[in-house]
């Protein structure tokens, strides 16, 4: 099949499984046709099958804001007639859902039929999406998408919840490759606890919904009885506030700010524990691949979360801001080594039930169902 993928190209889980998805179904022999501003981020390798088509945009005097939407509806089009595209498939629903409805009214007219997949990964829906300024178009755009998938059975609900949705949402989860996590790689522990520390590490876009302030209190709490570093990887707004509090609570020289990284797999791989806070969040990619380096998380019980992180299974949940309740599970988890290695095998345990191999199989099944129901172009 001829699949065109439209994702943000950023850092972010959406654009992380929009690429990994491509990349995998190319690898299958389908065509992979990424319609995106830039290049995305995981998309770093030239590979058979794995095209990239740039949406380029026109700077004009009389524009305060560019119109994206526009030339991503433009782009759309050519690459599916240009292409011959089967199928389009865009995560996230603003403002990929809308132009992909106007690309198919587009395409329409010239008598060609292109099916549109909207997966909602999240804060398109729980904290953007919902706003009154964007919920009519949103909520169209949604419900004029043939197939429409969810990251998760709570991001599903919210979107039951908030919108007014005439279809049924599709759960697709979220996934990891576990070849990435099985090839052998040096050891960086060292590196990061030079005197024989326990890591924590937190990974996100660093955003207000991060809870980032509740790491830093989480981590100063321990450092008070356990030696402990904290590796915060990633970047955002909220980091300089962070360092703050850091700064504040007297532990700044013992977090590692790594900025961006792409292959954060060598991080978790020697981090003992993983720590999502979140004040919302549909899914939680990053604590899903921190458990397929067989790390048990400690997250907030918000939203997907305890749908991928099991209380008890593989690491504790907790409510929003209870940093004393996120600190006592880790004092708990390092004081008892039989605790500890039971979660770290039921997390890796837990990250493989969300293979790619599993879950990529269900994308290739919608694909089908669509394009099976198309009339002949
Ligand atoms: O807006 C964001 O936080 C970014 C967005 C993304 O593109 O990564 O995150 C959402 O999608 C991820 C991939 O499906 C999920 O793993 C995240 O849980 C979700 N973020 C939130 O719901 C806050």
């Amino acid at each position: 099949m001829n699949i065109g993928i439209v994702c943000y190209p950023t850092f972010g889980g959406s654009g992380v499984i929009a690429t990994e998805l491509g990349k995998y179904l190319a690898q299958k022999g389908h065509q992979a046709h990424f319609i995106t501003y830039d290049q995305p981020v995981r998309l770093n390798t030239v590979q058979p099958n794995t095209f990239y088509h740039e949406v380029s945009m026109h700077d004009y005097p009389l524009f305060h804001y560019q119109p994206y939407e526009l030339a991503l509806s433009s782009k759309m089009v050519q690459t599916i007639r240009k292409w011959k595209l089967d199928v389009l498939h865009v995560h996230y629903a603003i403002p990929h859902a809308y132009a992909a409805h106007m690309a198919k009214q587009i395409l329409a007219v010239e008598g060609i039929h292109i099916p549109v997949i909207t997966t909602l990964h999240g804060t398109d829906i729980t904290l953007v999406g919902k706003n009154p300024i964007y919920r009519d178009a949103v909520n169209f755009s949604i419900n004029s998408s043939d197939i429409v998938t969810s990251v998760s059975e709570s991001l599903k609900s919210d979107t039951n919840a908030l919108f007014n949705i005439k279809k049924e949402i599709e759960v697709i989860p979220n996934f990891i490759d576990r070849t990435l996590y099985e090839e052998p790689k040096e050891c960086l522990r060292k590196q990061f606890a030079p005197n024989g520390e326990r890591i924590l590490t937190h990974i996100s876009n660093f955003r207000p919904v991060k809870r980032l302030n509740d790491i830093i209190r989480v981590f100063a709490q321990l450092r008070e009885e356990s030696h402990v570093r904290l590796i915060m990887v990633g970047d955002g707004p909220e980091k300089e506030r962070a360092r703050m509090l850091a700064q504040e609570l007297g532990v700044v020289e013992h977090v590692i700010f790594t900025g961006k990284v792409l292959d954060i797999d060598r991080i978790l791989r020697c981090t003992d524990v993983f720590l999502l806070p979140s004040e919302k969040e549909s899914f939680g990619l990053a604590a899903l691949e921190a458990m397929a380096c067989g790390v048990p998380v400690i997250s907030s019980n918000t939203g997907g979360l305890p749908e991928v992180n099991i209380h008890g299974e593989t690491g504790f949940t907790a409510n929003v801001g209870d940093v004393d309740a996120m600190v006592k599970f880790i004092k708990q988890l390092f004081s008892d080594a039989a605790l500890e290695e039971t979660l770290r095998v039921g997390a890796k345990r837990r990250s493989l039930l969300y293979d790619i191999t599993n879950i990529a199989p269900m994308y290739e099944g919608v694909y089908s169902r669509v394009v099976r129901h198309s009339p002949v172009r």
